[in-house]
């Protein structure tokens, strides 16, 4: 569950990230996931050539609000990409499947509606256990680090064809 089944012989994207500039808004709720999910974007980018003073970390309370964030942030001018960071984790009611939910529509509908890739890096789990093993320290998996290796490559397409 939740593995992508690679191919032996899949194609590799190009990651080249160099002049990029991505925005990377992080929910405080469940903050020792997120930090570590945050550790992973930044590498992530780093390793694909994304200067440090290219990447701007906004906090937010919590998931849901990370859609209003990728949005006041695109709508600010000049990002190539948002990588939306956060950490549902499921409980005895149903504020889990309103707050994951909103959060994953809201992020898909900011991107259709900016035309900036917006990058779903919420971890929605059933316990802490699970959500340690998706935001691993480097070498590990890590939903951050995959991110911002989504960011990178959707930001490359949008260069590749800008609006007419
Ligand atoms: N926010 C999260 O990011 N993760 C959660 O697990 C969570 N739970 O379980 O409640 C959560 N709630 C807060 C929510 O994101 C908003 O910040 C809050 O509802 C105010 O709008």
């Amino acid at each position: 569950m939740g593995i992508d089944q690679q191919s032996a012989g899949r194609v590799a994207p190009m990651l080249d990230g160099a002049g990029m500039r991505v925005g990377v808004v992080c929910g405080r709720f469940n903050d020792t996931i997120t930090l570590r999910l945050l550790d992973g974007a930044v590498r992530g980018l780093q390793s694909m050539g994304v200067a440090e003073a290219d990447v701007a970390v906004e906090w937010v309370p919590g998931a849901f609000e990370v859609p209003f964030a990728a949005r006041t942030l695109i709508r600010s001018g000049g990002f190539d990409a948002i990588i939306g960071l956060g950490c549902v984790i499921r409980g005895d009611t149903s504020h889990y499947d309103f707050v994951a939910g909103e959060c994953a529509r809201g992020l898909q509908d900011v991107e259709l509606e900016t035309g900036v890739p917006v990058i779903f890096g919420v971890l929605t789990t059933e316990d802490v256990e699970q959500a340690l093993a998706r935001s691993e320290p480097a070498g590990g998996h890590n939903v951050g680090e995959e991110g911002a290796h989504t960011a990178v490559e959707m930001a490359t397409l949008v260069r590749r064809y800008p609006p007419a």
